[in-house]
């Protein structure tokens, strides 16, 4: 297990130097592995204090993202493509720089609510102008994460197959599926049968409950969650993803619509969503183990 991870937006939406700061120290004494960064624009952040302070504390690093409208790379606009592809290199550049190798999140088209159906066409301009990014991100030692997100935040990949398709198209072998359970619990005929059914592909997964606040006070089945990462031989990173209306970043939290506060206290917040994680990942392995043995008699 490389570990677990935690997004930043659990402790702060900005990023100035001080709230950065917090939410490495933060991430560091509550034990995670990672620390994952919605896009920072290095015009405005010190990417190499930042790079440094991470190394110091020994926290790995995701970036993620959603392309915005201007940069949807499924447009009939050429000028819209382009612009796509190009914040898409951004977000490599920023990868690499801060020692990360995994970029995440809505990749392939806008984040936020279509009003249209998907067409053919979208997604084949989608799937070329992705190819370029992602040849990118190889050079860079960056790995591209196509996160499946609901029906009201994308019209292309809203379930792990469709997620599979696209990146058979793409055909290249540094992308992979970015896998949430608050989505696939919208989606997914059974969260569990499509973890294993992706298993080859998958390269990031946030852990989120259904309504996106204390892990385990919503109705995601976590016990069959836990049972097919361990089942699929899961050793890569689980991040935290959590929101509330007590962290506010304009954008996001518009997209995702966070209007409730399903928690004040950040510290413990994520403090139990660590528990929670390392508790339910242990218990599907004992559980794995028992399946295994055959008690017979001496
Ligand atoms: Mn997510």
């Amino acid at each position: 297990m490389a570990g677990i991870g935690v997004h930043s937006y659990v402790w702060s939406a900005g990023s100035s130097k001080d709230e950065l700061e917090k939410a490495l120290v933060n991430s560091h004494e509550l034990g995670f592995d990672l620390i994952e960064f919605s896009y920072l624009d290095p015009a405005a952040v010190d990417v190499q204090w930042l790079a440094g302070r991470l190394k110091a504390l020994k926290l790995d690093v995701a970036i993620s993202m959603g392309l915005p409208p201007a940069g949807d790379i499924s447009s009939d606009d050429p000028a819209i493509v382009k612009n796509g592809v190009e914040i898409l290199h951004k977000a490599i550049a920023l990868t690499r720089d801060l020692g990360g190798t995994k970029l995440a999140g809505i990749l392939s088209s806008a984040h936020g609510k279509q009003e249209t159906a998907l067409t053919r066409k979208a997604w084949d301009t989608s799937v070329s102008a992705f190819k370029k990014a992602a040849e990118t991100a190889k050079f860079a030692g960056v790995t591209m994460n196509l996160e499946v997100v609901n029906r009201f935040e994308s019209n292309m990949l809203n379930t792990a197959a469709q997620g599979l398709a696209y990146i058979a198209d793409v055909g290249a072998p540094n992308v992979f599926l970015h896998l949430d359970t608050f989505h696939m619990n919208i989606e997914e005929a059974d969260v569990g049968l499509a973890i294993r059914h992706a298993a080859d592909k998958i390269g990031y997964v946030h852990i989120g409950e259904s309504h996106r606040g204390y892990l385990g006070t919503g109705n995601i089945d976590f016990a069959a969650i836990f049972d097919a990462l361990v089942a699929i031989g899961w050793q890569d990173y689980v991040t935290f993803e959590s929101f509330s209306s007590a962290i506010v970043d304009r954008d996001l939290s518009l997209k995702t619509g966070i209007w409730r506060d399903l928690w004040t206290d950040n510290v413990a917040l994520a403090r139990h969503a660590r528990a929670f994680i390392t508790l339910g990942l242990e218990t599907a392995r004992l559980k794995a183990e028992l399946t295994r043995k055959a008690h017979l008699p001496a």
